[in-house]
Formats: C-alpha cells, structure tokens, sequence
C-alpha cells in the first residue's frame, strides 16, 4: 500500500452572478482537486477550497501545505487498508479546507479500495438521498416566486439572506415568502451577523409569528445570541460563531454541553460556547471547521441532542458537495435539509453533468458515480507526490 501517488489540480470557476462574501465579492471560484490513486489505479477525490472572507488560509498557503501532506502521505505512510479509518497525522494543525479535502480523498479512495462508496463506509445503512435546503437569490417579489416554485419541486426547506438591505424590505421579503410556503417547507434566514441586539431583536419580534425555524447569525454580537432567542422568541442558528469556537470544542461541546461550560468560565471563547450551547442548530461547514468525514457519525442519536445539525457548503466544487452529501448521509441527521445548494451558482463544474438532485433531494449512489467518473483531464495539474 506504500505505492499510491497523489497529483493536485487547480480550478478556476465561473459563478452565474457574483457573490458576496463579508467584506469579499468574488465573481470566480478558485480551488484545488486532490487526486489520491491506489495500486490499481482505484482514485479517491477531494476539494481544498479556502473560502474568501471566511476562511483564515489563504489559497497560497493552503497549497503549500497540501503538497507537504501529501507528500508525506504518499512516501512515508501506509494508506489505509480497513474500516480503521485513521486521522491524518497532526491534523489538528492543518488548514480546515486543506484536512476536509485531503481526508475526503482517502475515504474516496478507501471506498473505491473496498468497492463500495464512502456514504457506505462510513453508515452501515445510509439513505438513498439527501434533502437539501434551497437557496434563495432574490428579494421580494421575486424570492416569493422562487420559494413557491422550489416548494413546487419538493424543496422541504429554503433559505433566504437578510440582514444587507433596509429591515422594511427584509420584512417584505420574509413575509412574501413565508406566505406561499406550504406548511411542511420550513424558512430559514441567515443574517450574517449584520444587525446590533436591538434591531436584531426587533427584526425577530416581528417574524416571530411566521414560524421561522431558525435564523442563523443575526446578532453583531454573538455572545448575545442567547439573550436574542429569549426577548425575540426566535430560535437561531449558529455558523460563523460555531467556526469561531473551531472543530475540537465544538466537538467537545457536543459531547459534554454544560460540563465543558462550566469548566471553561476563563476561556476567551466562553461566551461563544454558551451561544453555541443554545442553539437550534449548528451549521456544519467542513470547509471551514476541517471534522474528518467520519466525525458526525459519532453524533448519531447522542442522547438529549435536539440540535439540527446542517451540514453545508462553503461554494465548494462539486467534488467537495459530493463528499459533504456522504458526510449529512451519514450523520443521523439525513432528515435534516443540508445547505448543499450552491451548484447552482457555478455556470460549469469539474464534473461532466449537473449534480443529481431531484425533488430536492441529492442522489448519493448517482452522486458518487459521478465523482468516480471524475476526468481530471480537463484540469489543470499543479502538483504531484
Ligand atoms: O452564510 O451560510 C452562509 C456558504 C458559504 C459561506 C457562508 C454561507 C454559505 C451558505 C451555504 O449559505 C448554503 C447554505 O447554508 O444553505
Ligand atoms: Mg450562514
């Protein structure tokens, strides 16, 4: 096994319309594909793609260190051989976007060792598909039209930014588009932090009839996300707080909730973990927070967990949703709508055809085939291990 080899690919995609990112607008989406190939020839994918205005790393660097890993992985290491699926050595100092897209090869790789696909390593019994949640571009009127049409073809959820225009348009909006919801497609917002407590409150106080299931990220002020669910009665969502706090004590939290709180009074992130702790739902971004593929199914029916965990995006290619939909697969949280939706906003993938999605739902068996087919041809090698 000590004969597999490794080459990295760049991709430069265009998006349909540009995106914004906090303080970043991007118009193309730039990424790395990393190949691992086994002794006979089998090939595991992944995508390194370090989000501007999100991600710490930068694209240099996380190249940089995807070569060194590789590099290691190939010439040093044994790959893995059995369901033992190892962490990658000192993972825990790698980039998020450079552990999700290297670990996300070896379990492609792995399950094309064994035959079988990586929603099935790592889920005795994974669904079929995945539900997505579908990602609203308009405003007004006009999200009021998307929203009946995605509900028409069998979204059980949508999302709908708020929080970067006047609150009388974002009110408009959020009405328009709870009212042609039918009742069993929830509404999620995500306001990106935009808003101080008290308009953040008042924006809540005025939805709260509309039976919004969560907005995530309302609040300037994370530490005060708790108090914004008490005053507004309306549950949030946390994503770039939960990024804040990082992989290890989310994890951590997750397990021992309260305990790892009380044991961290003089930690400089405990008020984040207390936001964390109250949340409706975490937005799990791998790209991002860099858990292993495997980590969530750990999260199966842990016991008194009533928080939504959603896997999501970070623009990914459609190599990396790909691995995001194995990873909500598998995760016990398969009923729970992913924020995979991005596809539609890049006008050409690395892949051939457009992802297999369905009645809002992905298609995992139709998905994997896909990343197995994988021509890298088309790509633009940069380097190789
Ligand atoms: O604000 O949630 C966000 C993707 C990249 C960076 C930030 C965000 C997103 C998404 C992903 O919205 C899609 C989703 O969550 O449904
Ligand atoms: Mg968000």
């Amino acid at each position: 096994m000590r004969h597999a080899s490794a080459r990295i690919f760049h991709y430069r995609l265009p998006l349909v319309r540009p995106l914004r990112l906090h303080e970043e607008v991007i118009t193309l989406r730039q990424g790395l594909v990393v190949e691992l190939r086994g002794p006979l020839g089998e090939a595991g994918y992944g995508d390194i793609a370090p989000l501007p205005g999100f991600s710490e790393e930068r694209f240099a660097a996380a190249y940089d260190q995807a070569c060194r890993v590789l590099e290691e992985l190939v010439n040093r290491r044994p790959l893995p051989e059995d369901h033992a699926f190892p962490c990658l050595r000192n993972r825990d100092r790698l980039f998020p976007s450079v552990r999700f897209g290297i670990e996300s090869a070896m379990l492609g790789l792995q399950a094309s060792m064994l035959g079988t696909t990586p929603s099935r390593l790592l889920h005795e019994d994974p669904p079929e598909s995945v539900p997505l949640c579908a990602l609203l571009v308009h405003e007004g009127d006009a999200a009021a039209k998307e929203a009946s049409e995605c509900a028409r073809r069998g979204f059980k959820a949508v999302k709908l930014k708020v929080g970067r225009s006047l609150m009388e348009n974002d009110l408009y909006t959020v009405r328009a588009v709870a009212s042609v919801l039918p009742p069993e497609v929830t509404l999620r917002l995500d306001a990106n932090r935009a808003w101080r407590f008290s308009d953040g409150v008042a924006f809540g106080q005025s939805i709260r009839d509309m039976n919004v299931e969560y907005i995530e990220e309302p609040l300037a002020e994370p530490a005060r996300l708790p108090e914004f669910h008490r005053e507004s009665g309306v549950p949030y969502a946390v994503d770039e707080t939960l990024a804040e706090v990082g992989w290890t004590v989310a994890a951590a939290l997750h397990e021992s909730g309260q305990r790892i709180i009380d044991g961290n009074e003089q930690h400089p992130l405990h008020d984040r973990m207390v936001s964390a702790h109250h949340a409706r739902a975490w937005v799990l971004k791998p790209t991002l927070l860099g858990p292993p593929p495997r980590a969530f199914r750990a999260w199966t029916g842990a016991p008194g967990c009533e928080k939504r965990l959603v896997v999501s995006s970070s623009f990914e290619s459609a190599v990396g949703l790909i691995t995001l939909a194995n990873m909500a697969a598998s995760a016990g949280v398969a009923g729970v709508p992913a924020g995979l939706d991005t596809h539609a906003w890049f006008s050409s993938d690395v892949v051939k055809s457009p992802l297999p999605v369905r009645g809002g739902r992905l298609s995992l068996d139709e998905a994997n085939v896909l990343l197995r087919s994988l021509s890298v041809d088309r790509l633009l090698e940069i380097g190789r291990a």
